[in-house]
C-alpha cells in the first residue's frame, strides 16, 4: 500500500513509519517538524538524541535499503499543498498523527488552547475535505484518545465504537445508535472529541472510509526498527509538559529521584506500549472498512492502572524509590475507576503486552544510557 503518515517525525509517527516501510509499504511522511519547534519553545528536548528527519531517513535507507518520502508542509495552513499531494500520489491509506497531543500544553495559555483546538480539528477537517474534493478513496486512520470519554467513574467497561441507547420521551422510548458520549476535561481531549464528530459526519455523509483509534497513554521508546541503529532512536519525553506518567516514573526511578505523583495518585488511566501502538495501527490498516461502512471505532489500550499503583510497581521493579506527592497541577478528578474493553482489536489478533519487568527494564536501559542528557529542572517544572 502507499501510505501517508501525517506527523511521521513524532513519538508514535516515527516508529509507525519505519514499521510500515519494513513491511514493504510505500511510506510518505508529511511533517512540518512542529514538535521540534515546541521543544525549542519549552526549552526542553528528548532524552534520546533524535537526529534531524532528513538524516533519520538517510540512515533508514542505509540500514533497510528502503526509501521513505518526506514532504514538509503544514496540513492546517496549507490546504492546497495537501490537496495537490493527494491528487498526485493517490495514497491507499493515511495515518493521521499530526495533532498537538499534550494535555498540559493545551491548557498553558489562551494561545495554546487556540492552537491546539484550531490545529487539531482544522487539520482533521482539511484532510477530510481534501479527500472529498479530490475523490481519492484513501482509508483514513485517525489517532484519538480514550480520554475523550472523560475520567468519571462510569461503572462499566467502555465498549469499542458506537453505543445503543434508549431515549425516553413523552412518546415512549426510541432506540438509537450514537457515538459514546464525550466528556472531555482538557482542551486537548475536547479537540479529539470534536474530531470524532467531524469524522462521523464525513463517514456518514460523504462515504469516507475511516477508523478512529482511541488510544491510552503510550509508554516505552524503542521498537524493533528504531533499535536497528542508534541514529534511528525514537524520542523520549520526560518533561512535565510532554513526558507521560509512566516514562517519567521510569526516568525518575533510574536517576534515583522521587516519583512525582500528582494529588493522591487515585487517577486511573489506560496504557499501551509503543510497540503495541505500531501493531494496532498495522491491524487497523489491514482491516479497512469498505465504502459505505460505518466508521470503525476501536479502543487502542492494553490495560488500565491507577497512578499510585504504577508508582509502587515502578518502585518494586526498578528499585526502592521515594514518592513525592505533589499538589495536582491539572484540573482532573482526584480519583476514578476506569475499565476499557479492547475486544475489537483482540478480535483482529491483537495480544496486548501489559506492564512487565522486561519491558520496563528495556526502557530503563535507554534512560540509563542517555541519563547524562537529562535536565533535572524539567522533571519538576509545573505542568
Ligand atoms: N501524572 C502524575 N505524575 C506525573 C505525570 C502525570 O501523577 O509526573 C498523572 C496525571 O495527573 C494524569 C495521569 O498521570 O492523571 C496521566 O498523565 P499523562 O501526562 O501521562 O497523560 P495524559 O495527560 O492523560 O495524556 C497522555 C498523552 C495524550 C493521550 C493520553 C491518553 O499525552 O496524547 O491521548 O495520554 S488518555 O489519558 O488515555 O486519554
Amino acid at each position: 500500500m502507499k501510505i501517508f503518515v501525517l506527523g511521521g517525525d513524532g513519538f508514535c509517527g516515527w516508529p509507525v513509519s519505519l514499521a510500515l516501510s519494513a513491511k514493504g509499504h510505500d511510506v510518505w511522511i508529511i511533517d512540518n517538524l512542529c514538535r521540534r519547534r515546541i521543544d525549542r519553545e519549552l526549552g526542553s528536548q528528548s532524552l534520546t538524541p533524535i537526529r534531524p528527519l532528513d538524516e533519520r531517513l538517510r540512515v533508514w535507507r542505509e540500514v533497510s535499503g528502503r526509501e521513505i518520502g518526506w514532504v514538509n508542509f503544514d496540513i492546517v495552513r496549507d490546504y492546497t499543498a495537501l490537496k495537490r499531494l493527494l491528487q498526485l500520489e493517490k495514497p491507499d491509506a493515511i495515518v493521521h498523527l499530526a495533532e498537538q497531543r499534550s494535555v498540559p500544553y493545551s491548557m498553558t495559555s489562551i494561545e495554546h488552547r487556540r492552537a491546539t483546538l484550531d490545529g487539531n480539528v482544522g487539520g482533521t477537517h482539511n484532510i477530510l475535505a481534501a479527500l472529498v474534493e479530490t475523490g481519492v478513496d484513501a482509508h483514513l486512520v485517525h489517532l484519538s484518545s480514550i480520554g475523550v470519554y472523560g475520567y468519571e467513574t462510569l461503572g462499566y467497561r467502555v465498549p469499542d465504537g458506537h453505543v445503543k441507547v434508549s431515549i425516553q420521551s413523552s412518546q415512549g422510548a426510541a432506540e438509537r445508535e450514537i457515538l459514546h458520549p464525550a466528556n472531555p476535561v482538557s482542551i486537548y481531549h475536547l479537540s479529539k472529541a470534536m474530531d470524532q464528530l467531524v469524522l462521523e459526519y464525513y463517514s456518514k455523509n460523504e462515504g469516507v472510509r475511516i477508523s478512529d483509534l482511541l488510544q491510552g497513554t503510550v509508554w516505552g521508546t524503542q521498537t524493533p526498527e528504531t533499535a536497528l541503529d542508534e541514529r534511528l532512536v525514537n524520542r523520549f519525553d520526560y518533561d512535565a509538559v510532554y513526558g507521560t506518567v509512566l516514562n517519567r516514573f521510569i526516568l525518575q526511578a533510574t536517576l534515583g529521584q522521587p516519583l512525582t505523583v500528582y494529588g493522591s495518585g487515585g487517577q486511573t488511566r489506560a496504557f499501551i506500549h509503543i510497540t503495541d501502538t505500531v501493531r494496532c495501527i498495522e491491524l487497523a490498516l489491514a482491516n479497512a472498512p469498505s465504502r459505505g461502512d460505518k466508521m470503525v471505532i476501536l479502543n487502542q489500550v492494553a490495560e488500565t492502572q491507577r497512578v499510585m499503583d504504577l508508582a509502587l510497581l515502578v518502585g518494586r521493579t526498578l528499585g526502592g524509590t521515594k514518592i513525592n506527592f505533589l499538589e495536582n497541577p491539572r484540573e482532573e478528578p482526584e480519583s476514578n475507576e476506569l475499565q476499557v474493553s479492547n475486544a475489537g482489536f483482540s478480535a483482529l489478533g491483537f495480544r496486548a503486552k501489559t506492564l512487565g519487568e522486561e519491558l520496563m527494564c528495556e526502557t530503563k536501559d535507554i534512560v540509563a544510557r542517555y541519563a547524562f542528557r537529562c535536565d533535572k529542572s524539567h522533571i519538576f517544572a509545573a505542568a
